[in-house]
This record gives C-alpha cells, structure tokens and sequence, in this order.
C-alpha cells in the first residue's frame, strides 16, 4: 500500500448533554479525525481524546503532537502491505494508544476498501447485530435519572449502565431496581473508590448488577483482585486493560471476572482482537465500551463487537443518543429489538460528510508522503 497522504483534524462535535463522570465532565467530541489516502482509496479513523487527562494519559494535544512528530513519519517510511491486516509498525512506541489507533483504523478501513470486505469480515465476525446498551453520566437527582431510564428503555436499550460515585451509587441504584425490576444494570466508577470502600461496596451485592467497572485505581490490577474476593458483583475493568499482556495478567490474578475492550484504548483492533482471544480461551466474558465517538469510530467499536466473545450488550449507543447531527450521512440508528446492524460495506461503511466535517474542524494539518 502506498500512502500518499495523511490528514488529521481536530473537531469539537457538542453533545446534546454533557456527559458527566465520577471526576470529569465532557461537553462535546473532542477527537482526532484521521484521513488517509492510499492507492486511490480513502480510509478514515478517529482518535477519541479528551481535552484533559482525565479518563487517561493522553489528550487531544498529546495525540495531535505524536501524530506529526512520530507516527505519520513511521507510516511514511514503512512498506505496508495492501491485502494483510497486521500489526503497524509501532510495537516500539510506548503508550500514545489512543493515537496510534486512529491512523489503524484508518489503514483497516483501507485494507477493507482495497479488499473489498467489511471491517468485521476481516476481524472474523459472527454477528449481523449487535446487542447495545446505554452509559448515562451522574445526574442531579434520582428523578432526573429515572425519566432518563425510562426514556432509553422506552427506546429500546437492552441495558442500563450508571456512573457512579462514593455519593451516588446506592441509593440511585436502589430506586431503580424498585422502579424498573429485573431490567440489566451494571455501574461505572470511573476509579471513584479506594479499598476502604469495599464494606460499602459490598452492599451492591444484593442489587445483582452485571457488574461493577473500574471502581479503583485507573492504573491497578493488584487491588482489585483483593477487592474482587470480598464483593459478589462482578468486576469489570477499563481503564486498566491497555494491552494484552495486561488482560492476561488480570485474568491470571482474578482483577476481574469480565473485561471491557475499547479497541482505541488497547492501540487499535489488532490489539483489540487479541485481548478478545485471551479472554474467549478464558472464558471470560468481553463486551465492547465507547469513547463518546461519532459515527467514524463507532463503527469500529460495532465491527469489533461482532466477534463471539462479545457476550454483554456494548457501549455503543446509536448516534442520535450523543449528537443532534453526526458527521456521516449513515449515522447508526437503533433496532427496535436493541441491536444495531454491523456495517457490511468494504471498509468501515461510514459515509463520511466531509462539508459538516470541514464545518466543526478547528484545525487541520495535511503531510504528503
Ligand atoms: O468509562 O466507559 C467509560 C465515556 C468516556 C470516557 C470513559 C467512559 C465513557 C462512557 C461512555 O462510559 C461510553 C459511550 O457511550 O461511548
Ligand atoms: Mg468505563
């Protein structure tokens, strides 16, 4: 394959709300889009960063300078094949994963377009449809936060996930299993706990949620494996989850019982794929969380979850669940069964809408090779 051009934009796309966490909140997209041109294809990717390092290391500043300062030239001196999915040649780059996925996903979309196969084909796929859920930010109140539930049910959303923090995590998940019964819910703390939380979260154990995600340290396996001996809710880790070799780890020292896999999280879909094998052999369950993307990255996150170990409803919301108007013109709309449908066109099937793109872009840099 040879890339004759590289393209990275910073776009701000607002949310209808902000979403809000434990520690942060996000008011709009604030990703990388990236766009290459290669033997008369375009691919497209995005790197969902934030503007701060709140959810992890990297920021929409970090990854816009080791975009053009060090991956773009990698890209530019490396032979890439033009019918293999692979491994991109920055094994030896450490961290920047957010980054470096967003040039991958836009080289798979090509390798898609250029084979004339769809993203979840060359992943090797078995699912059509994919179950989602919805991820709903700390509300003001409880009532705010029931209306809410009832409208993503009403809608059609096969599972609730709630943040959750030291103040609001019991009492709210209370009055939801009174209100809405059996429905799945599952929490996310974001890291919002320490150890000496575990009496108080053991008393989530009788609400039989799906789980519970990340509730200590961003960066650690060891305590929450101490944690996970004392709760009955299973755990589920993101943040800590960057590589393979962390997944196995955590499995090895039973961190958790379930992983969420964000492929922009791991540094693309081959690392994405592998942490979904290790955990299949496993047997532990995987299911594929969100960055709040558009319609770009979003479409990875569904191929991705079209794997067979992708056993729990995703992260992966239709469009219209975080943006008034997305920046393709095929945004994904949600079944009336709660699933939505697995691009089946060559590449990553998003039509991109390069007139809005042009319109929400703050700046832009192109690199000839
Ligand atoms: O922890 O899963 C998370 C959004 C941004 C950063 C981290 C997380 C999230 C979400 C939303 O929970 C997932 C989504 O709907 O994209
Ligand atoms: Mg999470």
């Amino acid at each position: 394959m040879n890339i004759e051009k590289i393209e990275i934009r910073k776009i701000f796309l607002p949310f209808i709300k902000p979403f809000t966490t434990s520690g942060w909140i996000e008011n709009g997209n604030n990703s990388i889009i990236v766009r290459i041109d290669a033997d008369g294809a375009t691919g497209w990717g995005e790197s969902p960063v934030g503007l701060k390092p709140f959810y992890c290391e990297e920021t929409t500043g970090t990854a816009w300078s080791i975009m053009r300062e060090v991956l773009i030239p990698i890209l530019f001196n490396t032979k890439l094949s033009q019918t293999k999915n692979f491994d991109l040649p920055f094994s030896y780059i450490r961290g920047n994963r957010i980054a470096i996925s967003g040039l991958e996903f836009a080289i798979w979309d090509l390798l898609g377009k250029l084979n004339n196969k769809s993203i979840s084909q060359i992943l090797g796929g078995t699912r059509k449809k994919v179950d989602v859920g919805v991820s709903i930010g700390i509300q003001e109140n409880t009532n705010r936060l029931l209306d809410l539930i009832e409208n993503y049910l009403d809608e059609g959303y096969k599972r609730i996930k709630m943040k959750i923090k030291p103040d609001w995590d019991i009492k709210p998940v209370r009055e939801i299993r009174k209100k809405y019964g059996n429905i799945l819910l599952q929490v996310d703390a974001n890291s919002a706990y320490s150890l000496n939380d575990t009496e108080h979260l053991a008393e989530l154990d009788e609400f039989k949620l799906l789980m519970i995600e990340q509730p200590l340290g961003y960066d650690d396996l060891y305590e929450h494996s101490q944690l996970q001996k004392k709760i009955k809710t299973p755990i589920c880790l993101d943040e800590s989850i960057v590589s393979p070799m962390h997944a196995k780890s955590a499995i090895e020292m039973k961190a958790c019982k379930i992983i969420n896999i964000k492929p922009s999280r791991v540094g693309g879909l081959a690392a994405a794929k592998k942490i979904h094998d290790i955990a299949e052999k496993k047997n532990i369950p995987v299911w594929c969380g969100g960055m709040l993307e558009t319609g770009i990255g979003r479409a990875f996150n569904v191929a991705l979850a079209s794997l067979p170990n992708f056993r729990l409803p995703g992260d992966i919301s239709a469009s219209s669940r975080y943006f008034l108007k997305d920046i393709v013109k095929n945004p994904f709309e949600l079944n009336e069964d709660g699933t939505l449908n697995v691009p089946d066109k060559p590449g990553n099937g998003a039509e991109v809408d390069e007139g809005f793109l042009e319109k929400i872009t703050l700046e832009k840099e192109t690199f000839k090779n």
